[in-house]
């Protein structure tokens, strides 16, 4: 079949909302996005574990304790089912590693920022995976099978990390003044950085008209922001916390919350790597790849003998 026919079966599929299967033809291009988008998800998935990785030993309680590990491992699963997804479209997980621990794959911007204090426990779980959750529920119905079924089993347990993010911010904003100063300052710093997760505005985004006609996204990087910023607004009002946007304001006549501008000038220094952090988290996802070769040298090892005694 000339490429044309299958260029055009493939987009009344994705016209008819059917989905795109490993097996089927596909444009290079939509491969090629999918890649992209698919490997920078998982990457932002095990990069992510780093910064909560690191309050585990110092969580104020043993229920706290076992929450934060639980988190920390299911971003551990969701990296493997998303490079899972990504090596259906016929790249080695290897390549896509060594591409990270190169500093050449982007991962998300928020994961370059630190965690000073055990309220940014609680501002992660909310903010972040807040907003990871706005971006990964129309996910779920993104036009290629293996990353749309990923995303459903992702977003049920994101929604977990999120309850227990704002539980903890509830419980400190209903604490001592102490800690509730301790939550107004984790506000403070996760606040813009985790409108930045959305990525550039419409007009600055060079992925999101293609990448909408495919639909692998179905809403643009601007109005996942806002419906965002809508949410999360009145969750912290019931805090009692302040949001660090003197031109936040609801609009009447839009019907939504207008913001203030976004330091666009941070976001792209962050993603070029020169953000708080970038250098740190590459070093630790290197040397986690170096003092895990044993492990996988004697998995390999194991998987041959099996092999082996199977043939015999
Ligand atoms: N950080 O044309 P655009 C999580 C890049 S957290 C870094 O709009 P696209 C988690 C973009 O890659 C989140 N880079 O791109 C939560 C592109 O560069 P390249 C991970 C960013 O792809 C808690 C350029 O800027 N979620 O899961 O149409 C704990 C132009 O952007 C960012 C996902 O990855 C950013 N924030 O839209 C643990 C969800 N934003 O590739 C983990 C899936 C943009 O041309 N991904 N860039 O060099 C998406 O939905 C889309 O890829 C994005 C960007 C909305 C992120």
């Amino acid at each position: 079949m000339d490429t044309a026919l299958l260029e055009q079966r493939f987009n009344e599929k994705i016209d008819r909302d059917v989905r795109i299967e490993p097996k089927d033809w596909m444009p290079d291009h939509y491969r090629k996005t999918l890649i992209r988008q698919i490997s920078q998800h998982a990457h932002s998935e095990i990069v992510g574990m780093l910064p909560e990785a690191n309050w585990i030993t110092r969580a104020p309680s043993l229920r706290r304790k076992a929450a934060a590990l639980a988190k920390v491992q299911d971003e551990a699963g969701h990296g493997l089912y998303l490079y899972s997804a990504c090596e259906t479209l016929g790249v080695e997980r290897d390549d896509l590693l060594s591409d990270l621990h190169s500093g050449k794959a982007k991962y998300s911007s928020i994961f370059n920022y630190p965690t000073l204090s055990w309220a940014d426990m609680g501002a992660i779980g909310w903010l972040v995976d807040g907003a990871a959750i706005m971006n990964q529920v129309p996910l779920c119905r993104a036009s290629y099978g293996p990353y749309a079924r990923a995303m459903v089993r992702v977003c049920k347990e994101e929604s977990f990390h999120q309850r227990q993010g704002y539980e903890i911010m509830l419980t400190l904003s209903k604490g001592s003044e102490v800690q509730k100063k301790m939550a107004q300052d984790a506000l403070n710093r996760w606040w813009w950085p985790s409108l930045m997760m959305f990525g550039p505005t419409d007009a600055e985004s060079k992925h999101t008209e293609q990448s909408m006609r495919w639909g692998i996204k179905r809403f643009t990087n601007d109005e996942l922001r806002q419906k965002f910023v809508d949410a999360t607004v009145p969750q912290a009002d019931l805090l009692g916390l302040t949001i660090p946007d003197k031109d936040l304001k609801w609009n009447e006549e839009r019907g939504h919350y207008d913001f203030g501008a976004i330091n666009w000038d941070e976001f792209f220094n962050v993603i070029s790597g020169n953000g708080p952090c970038n250098k740190q988290r590459l070093d630790a996802r290197n040397k986690a790849w170096e003092e895990g070769a044993w492990v996988r040298e004697a998995a390999n090892a194991y998987a041959e003998k099996k092999a082996k005694r199977k043939a015999a």
